[in-house]
């Protein structure tokens, strides 16, 4: 079969892992780069062989025949470049946060609908090794039924030496992290029913918060907390880009602990034990577990671009995370509880 012709959009930080990550896998080719500055373009193109580069993306479209588009820029222009993907018939995968606002993720997945054009977020975080562990564990009922369950994100690296842009976000741990957090919940335990949300800010000198407690209510009831902050280095134990997470069934309980442990308790005692990611030699080791995520997120998209199986972070399916995302802001502005149908 012929190799999947793709371009990707916006050549910033992430996109260099994301392309490594494509190369892991067979069946798929990229043969363009866009970029608004075309000299970052020029320089991952000569890294990974890439043929062509564009500093204009009409230009790209016009002249390359493409299979699809993976687009990495910033999120204020998601929008645009989905549509114009829609536009041209072309299926797109987009990295989250989908949308800056619910309205503009809710037009996104319109126009690719109305379009027929197969739209799918780029969401890793449930594609890590020992989430995806805990997640088996979950499915196999050996807890029972969940009722409570914390997912932690608490750290102190340096998120903005990487990623400056987060400093500039007026919304910024919800939409970055709690894209995944909430996503996570929904994967582990269905949809949410109702959430509670307060966040605070602690630098001094970013635009938006960098703590957040959400709680939802998934079900009828169960109780899921996921406590996100990127609030300074105050921690002993420095774990990231790890979650932690706790869950209560209701014969027994299983933990995401430190250093990729997974412990699950039932009456017959613990069973302890540890899932690394695999390492690449392409991944920054400071993010070594969010890279190898890539892999396999990439690996559920493209089936899906084949026709083999369908992906598990379509863009319909994500709108729900995107819906609890904003949910959020919403209940902490509010200081109310925010409900969903
Ligand atoms: O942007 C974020 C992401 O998606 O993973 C970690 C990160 O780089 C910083 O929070």
């Amino acid at each position: 079969m012929a190799p999947l012709r793709f371009a990707i959009f916006g050549t910033g930080f992430w996109a260099r892992f994301q392309l490594a990550a494509w190369r892991e896998l067979a069946g798929v080719e990229c043969v363009a780069l866009y970029n608004r500055t075309r000299a970052k373009a020029d320089a991952l193109a000569r890294e990974f062989g890439v043929p062509r580069v564009y500093d204009d993306p009409l230009a790209l479209l016009d002249q390359e025949q493409l299979d699809f588009i993976d687009i990495i820029t910033d999120v204020d222009t998601h929008s645009r470049f989905v549509q114009l993907a829609a536009q041209r018939n072309i299926p797109v995968i987009c990295q989250k946060p989908m949308a800056a606002t619910l309205a503009e993720a809710e037009r996104m997945v319109a126009a690719c609908r109305d379009a027929g054009v197969p739209f799918f977020i780029h969401e890793n975080w449930r594609w890590q090794t020992p989430i995806r562990q805990l997640k088996r564990v979950l499915d196999a009922g050996t807890i029972g039924r969940p009722f409570r369950a914390r997912i932690d994100m608490i750290s102190g690296f340096a998120v903005f030496a990487n990623q400056p842009f987060l400093k500039e976000l007026e919304q910024f741990i919800i939409t970055d992290m709690g894209s995944h957090t909430l996503d996570l919940a929904r994967m582990l335990f269905g949809e949410a029913t109702s959430l509670y949300c307060q966040t605070q800010r602690i630098h001094p000198d970013i635009k938006g918060e960098d703590v957040a407690t959400i709680m939802l209510k998934i079900g009828d009831s169960t109780s899921v907390v996921c406590q996100m902050a990127y609030a300074g280095n105050y921690l002993e134990r420095e774990r990231f880009p790890e979650t932690l997470i706790f869950i209560e069934g209701e014969r027994g309980s299983i933990e995401l602990a430190p250093d990729y442990w997974m412990r699950v308790t039932t009456a017959d005692g613990t069973h302890a034990q540890r899932f690394p990611p695999p390492r690449y030699a392409w991944a920054d080791p400071a993010y070594t577990l969010i890279h190898a995520s890539i892999v396999p997120c990439n690996a559920n998209l493209l089936g899906a671009l084949r026709g083999d199986a369908p992906a598990e972070t379509t863009g319909a399916d994500n709108l729900k995370t995107v819906r609890l995302v904003f949910g959020a802001y919403e209940s902490a502005r509010t200081n109310q509880v925010v409900h969903f149908d």
